[in-house]
């Protein structure tokens, strides 16, 4: 029995979180899926994680954006070289996946606006305030962009109006990591099934590379990507009355080779229970013991290029940064 008031949120985001926090705590190794991370702080907290020197990602898929901006829509614009009769290139729209703050989506949406005068920008989200504030910045700030967002899970579903304009579907900043390979199949085939021939897909992964690079980027000196992590057992105290001691738990981040990829755990100092008084849960802690809160997939190079082929995608062209640590791939509706 919940003996006070929960705060109020979206009853399905409430059933959702609910489902899966005693699923996850009653699993063996313990576990939590990564969405739970982007609450309110935990979206702020991943802003400043991108901003930190170790955390290389962000700053290495925009310079590649940058570079190759254009380009990338010069090429979506035009159908296949192989299908002369349909080589006109047509207007573009762009469709963003779990779009958060659409930091370095505005190098695509400039490109695009200076080839075609004005651009419709979709960006797809769970978060309908995140949306909300994503339309009134880009609006305000990149003159001749129309913002259309759609609320969506578009893990479980992915359906858009249909338009004349020709899409180019954004899946950047390495968000497919977060995903196993199969299910990050599945989910590449659902997003195929939603569009059109000659749609494009553009598709950011972070590469395999030397350990301590790897796991200085999920372990920064500020400890910001430790407060990410924590701040989990902090939305668990406040959605589901928990009593996680946040002192009594340490972040962890881990390399698994043979997975190729990074793992973030949550570990328990101490054997010690805790008390979910939303869900009447106890749930017992060993010392060491850990809640597994994510995995960051790191792919090698041309892993991309055989993912979009595998879901139904032609690849069309893949850029890299000069290190060869993070690789933007774009693939063509057949
Ligand atoms: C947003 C899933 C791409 O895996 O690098 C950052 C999330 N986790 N630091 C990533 C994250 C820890 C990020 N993604």
């Amino acid at each position: 029995m919940t003996t006070f008031p929960l705060p109020a949120i979206s009853s399905q985001i409430e059933h959702r979180l609910a489902s899966a926090v005693r699923e996850g705590l009653s699993s063996r190794p313990k576990r939590l899926p990564p969405w739970l991370f982007y609450d309110e702080a935990g979206s702020r907290l991943f802003d400043e994680i991108t901003e930190r020197p170790e955390y290389y990602l962000t700053r290495t898929e925009r310079g590649i954006l940058a570079a190759h901006g254009e380009r990338i829509i010069a090429l979506a614009a035009q159908a296949a070289a192989d299908r002369p009769a349909r080589n006109d290139p047509a207007r573009l729209r762009i469709t963003e996946l779990g779009a958060g703050s659409a930091d370095k989506t505005r190098l695509l949406l400039a490109a695009a606006v200076a080839r075609q005068g004005t651009v419709v920008y979709e960006p797809v989200d769970v978060s309908a305030s995140a949306l909300d504030a994503a339309r009134e910045r880009i609006e305000r700030e990149i003159a001749g962009v129309t913002v259309f967002p759609r609320v969506m899970d578009y893990s479980h579903q992915f359906e858009l109006a249909p338009t004349s304009d020709r899409r180019l579907v954004l899946y950047i900043g390495s968000s497919i990591g977060n995903f196993d390979p199969w299910q990050a199949a599945e989910l590449l085939r659902c997003i195929r099934s939603g569009l059109e021939p000659g749609d494009g897909f553009l598709l950011g992964v972070d590469l395999v590379k030397d350990e301590p690079t790897l796991l200085a980027a999920y372990d920064d000196v500020a400890g910001v990507t430790a407060d990410f992590n924590l701040n989990l057992l902090t939305r668990l105290n406040r959605e589901l009355g928990a009593n996680f001691d946040l002192d009594s738990f340490e972040h962890r981040a881990i390399w698994n080779a043979p997975e190729s990829r990074i793992e973030m755990h949550l570990e328990s100092r101490i054997a010690q229970r805790v008390w979910l008084n939303g869900l009447d849960l106890g749930v017992e802690f060993e010392a060491g013991e850990t809640i597994h809160t994510e995995n960051s997939y790191k792919y090698r190079p041309g892993q991309a290029e055989a993912m979009l082929a595998a879901a139904g995608f032609a690849p069309v062209e893949t850029w890299t940064d000069a290190q060869g640590w993070f690789s933007v791939c774009l693939g063509r509706v057949a």
